[in-house]
């Protein structure tokens, strides 16, 4: 199916039924935030394993936040892109039926306008201490001494989900649960490689939900797919409005 006919076919479908929006790094690159894996990926100077775990963390906790603090100066002076916007748009036009489930942490989609939107890794935006627990957002750009420390003395850490973490309990239920219900699952920017995260499609999928998957790349989740959408977020989503 060529391109605009597809995206014909997907927009009629999304005038009834649930819809989920599951979103990864790709949905932000076009806002200039760099993706994972891409050629142009975060990790290709760094292996993720050796920063973006707790160990690392723990190991030093001034390297894990020079990478982090950099990152959120650069994610700072990103805007929402259309892709987001266009996601807020179909949220605003059918609030009771649409949830969007993101893996990424850069707070793109809030300051779109979406709403209530499931994080499951987290938000780079709020910090966590790992003595007291105590966790708020800061805004900080750049941070003032690295690692942060809380009120309590303990150092506080970005409260996002690292390898070998858990996703949060409530999060993770209600992505499931929105995946199970979906009529149309949207899969947007994501390479499909992180679990759990990435078994969302494949819960659509056997749930009955028709699977779009778009991405200027294929990805291991294409198989699922009712429909591929070979293009970029920002090209592509506000033409599905
Ligand atoms: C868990 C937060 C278990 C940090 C992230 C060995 C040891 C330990 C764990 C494991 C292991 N083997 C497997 C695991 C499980 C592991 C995992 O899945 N690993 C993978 C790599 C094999 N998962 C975990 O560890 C998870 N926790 O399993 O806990 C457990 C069980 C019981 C008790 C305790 C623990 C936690 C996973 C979360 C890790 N945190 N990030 C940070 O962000 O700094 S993961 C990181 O990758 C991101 O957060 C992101 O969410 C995730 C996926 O990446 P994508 O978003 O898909 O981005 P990527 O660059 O890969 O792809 C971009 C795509 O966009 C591409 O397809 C590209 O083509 C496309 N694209 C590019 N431009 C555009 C575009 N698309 C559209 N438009 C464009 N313009």
């Amino acid at each position: 199916m060529r391109v605009e006919s597809t995206i014909n076919a997907v927009r009629q479908r999304l005038c009834a039924g649930n819809i989920v929006a599951f979103t990864g790094a790709g949905i932000s690159a076009e806002s200039h935030v760099p993706t994972f894996r891409g050629t142009d990926g975060l990790w290709r100077n760094y292996s993720p394993e050796s920063l973006a775990t707790a160990e690392a963390f723990l190991s030093d906790p001034r390297l894990v936040w020079e990478w982090y603090d950099w990152l959120r100066g650069l994610i700072h002076a990103a805007e929402p892109n259309p892709g987001h916007l266009a996601l807020a748009e179909i949220q605003k036009r059918s609030p009771e039926r649409f949830t969007l489930i993101t893996q990424n942490i850069d707070g793109l989609h809030q300051r779109a306008a979406s709403r209530d939107v499931v994080k499951l890794h987290g938000d780079i935006w709020r910090l966590r201490c790992i003595t007291c627990g105590r966790e708020g957002r800061n805004d900080q750009v750049h941070m003032k001494h690295l690692p942060p420390l809380c009120r309590c003395g303990g150092t506080l850490r970005p409260a996002i989900v690292w390898f070998g973490e858990m996703l949060p309990e409530d999060e993770w239920i209600r992505a499931v649960k929105a995946a199970q219900s979906a009529k149309i699952f949207l899969v947007i920017g994501t390479s499909a490689l992180v679990y759990p995260a990435a078994g969302l499609v494949r819960i659509a999928h056997e749930s009955g939900s028709q699977v779009v998957i778009v991405n200027p790349d294929p990805t291991p989740a294409d198989e699922l797919a009712r429909w591929l959408l070979r293009g970029t977020a920002g090209d592509i989503l506000p033409r599905l409005i």
